[in-house]
């Protein structure tokens, strides 16, 4: 392939490298010590200097069915040359609809609409506010409260990081969304260290709702947003029946239940979403990442039927939810999630995850016993190796193991003292054990 090889003509100095403001990264550490990727393909990325890194995280969980598949670059590329840009408001074109049924036709139970968006982060702000313009239209007006989790990640809107519970995400931006309360999170290390899969205790936890609607009352709580399975945080795997306790709670209160999707959906555990894999409905669901492969940026919501037609007769202006984004269904983006579909289809790779994961739970549980290592976890194709973290200096020890592994080329996630790992779904098994094996040895060196 020819898509690495053409782009290498740029000599990373520090001139060329300041202006470009990186998101959630050191900008100091990296512009003095740059790592610039130029080409991928399947399981690999191309660094500047010519090696190969193999992808243990899917890019940044989005890549799901490994990098530059030529269905959805022809799918693309076939797209612009016939039409670049179609407004969103008051006007359409065939792919949106297509993405929609064919998206709606592989969702659980009736969730059976979807709007679209351009991000994970804007998916979170528009389901919140969906949830709280639903209960209105229903003449529930006063349901504006929120209830997000402590150490949750929903983006970085000012919804998402308001109900998020991820401290340095919040603690800089001011006061932030009034009327939200936080679910305490389910990690007890002390408990369940170690634990393949879901821990067994832990399930009273979804209790602590009981005791957030006893404050607020129900009467005033529009909806509960979580991660199926918090991985933005360092993975943190929900207890045995926790979710299904959330769901309870939620119905005996009229409380709408939001599953944030954006990492678990598309095949991440094996099923098309979390609310397949663990059996329980949301009314909602927000998604992005693995909707396009990464490919273009796109994000959902999956809204319950109930929901949408509750917004349909109500009985108001010509325009029945006062929101949306320019790039709402961009037709880029929706012939990368057709072809994406089609792939994901076609080479079965749900089904292939959920077939690797007892090799990759092995896998990543083997890391047990190497230096300073006080938990794994896992579930589906997900995995997190956490770290004793070096006294008064948080988060030194897993980014040292990550750059190390980095140089022994395997790409990995960084977050706080953890390592987190989600490879492509066309991962295979040897790729599985470079993937753990150039972990283990990283941490022999660097931890
Ligand atoms: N919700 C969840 C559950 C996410 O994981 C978002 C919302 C926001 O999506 P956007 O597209 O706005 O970034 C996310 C994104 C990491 C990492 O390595 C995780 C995300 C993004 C970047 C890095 O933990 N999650
Ligand atoms: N800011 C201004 C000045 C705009 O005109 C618009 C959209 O028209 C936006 C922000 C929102 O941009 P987007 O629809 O891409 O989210």
């Amino acid at each position: 392939m020819s898509n690495t090889a053409e782009i290498v003509d740029f000599e990373p100095s520090p001139n060329n490298l300041e202006a470009f403001w990186m998101p959630f990264t050191n900008n100091r550490q990296f512009k003095s010590k740059p790592r610039l990727l130029v080409g991928a393909k399947d399981m690999h990325y191309t660094a500047i200097d010519g090696r190969k890194i193999l992808d243990g995280t899917a890019g940044l969980w989005c890549v799901n069915a490994g990098h530059c598949r030529e269905k959805i670059v022809e799918a693309v590329r076939a797209q612009v040359g016939r039409m670049d840009y179609a407004p969103a408001f008051q006007m359409g074109h065939p792919a949106a609809f297509q993405l929609a049924s064919r998206l709606a036709a592989m969702l659980p139970g009736d969730l059976d609409h979807v709007f679209f968006t351009n991000s994970g982060s804007e998916a979170v702000d528009t389901a919140l506010k969906i949830a709280i313009a639903y209960h209105r239209a229903r003449g529930d007006g006063t349901r504006q409260r929120l209830i997000g989790r402590e150490r949750g990640y929903h983006g970085v809107g000012f919804g998402g990081i308001s109900v998020g519970g991820i401290a340095p995400n919040r603690k800089f931006f001011g006061a932030l969304l009034t009327g939200v309360d936080h679910l305490p999170h389910t990690l007890d290390i002390k408990a369940n260290a170690f634990t393949k899969g879901q821990p067994a205790s832990g399930a009273n936890l979804a209790d602590d709702l009981e005791r957030i609607v006893a404050l607020h009352d129900a009467s005033n709580i529009a909806a509960v947003i979580v991660e199926p399975v918090a991985c933005s945080t360092g993975v943190i795997v929900p207890p045995q029946g926790y979710l299904q306790r959330l769901r309870q709670i939620c119905d005996k209160h009229g409380i709408l239940l939001i599953f944030d999707e954006v990492i678990t959906g598309f095949g991440r555990l094996g099923a098309n979403f979390a609310a397949d894999y663990f059996g329980v409905l949301p009314d909602l669901i927000t998604t992005a990442k693995g909707i396009t492969n990464g490919t273009v940026p796109m994000g959902a919501v999956f809204a319950r039927k109930g929901i949408y037609d509750t917004f349909m007769q109500h009985p108001q202006g010509p325009i029945e939810l006062f929101h949306g984004y320019t790039y709402s269904g961009h037709p880029l983006a929706c012939a990368a999630g057709l072809a994406t579909l089609d792939l994901y289809k076609e080479e079965g790779l749900f089904e292939r995850a959920k077939e690797l994961t007892p090799y990759w739970q092995d896998a990543v549980h083997s890391l047990k016993g190497a230096r300073n290592v006080i938990d794994i976890r896992d579930l589906g194709l997900i995995g997190a190796v956490e770290f004793e973290p070096r006294p008064g200096k948080p988060t030194e020890r897993a980014f040292d193991v990550f750059l190390q592994t980095y140089e022994k080329g395997v790409l990995t996630r960084v977050s706080g003292d953890i390592i987190a790992l989600s490879p492509p779904l066309i991962v295979s098994k040897a790729q599985i054990d470079q993937i753990v094996g150039t972990l283990g040895d990283a941490i022999k060196q660097a931890a």
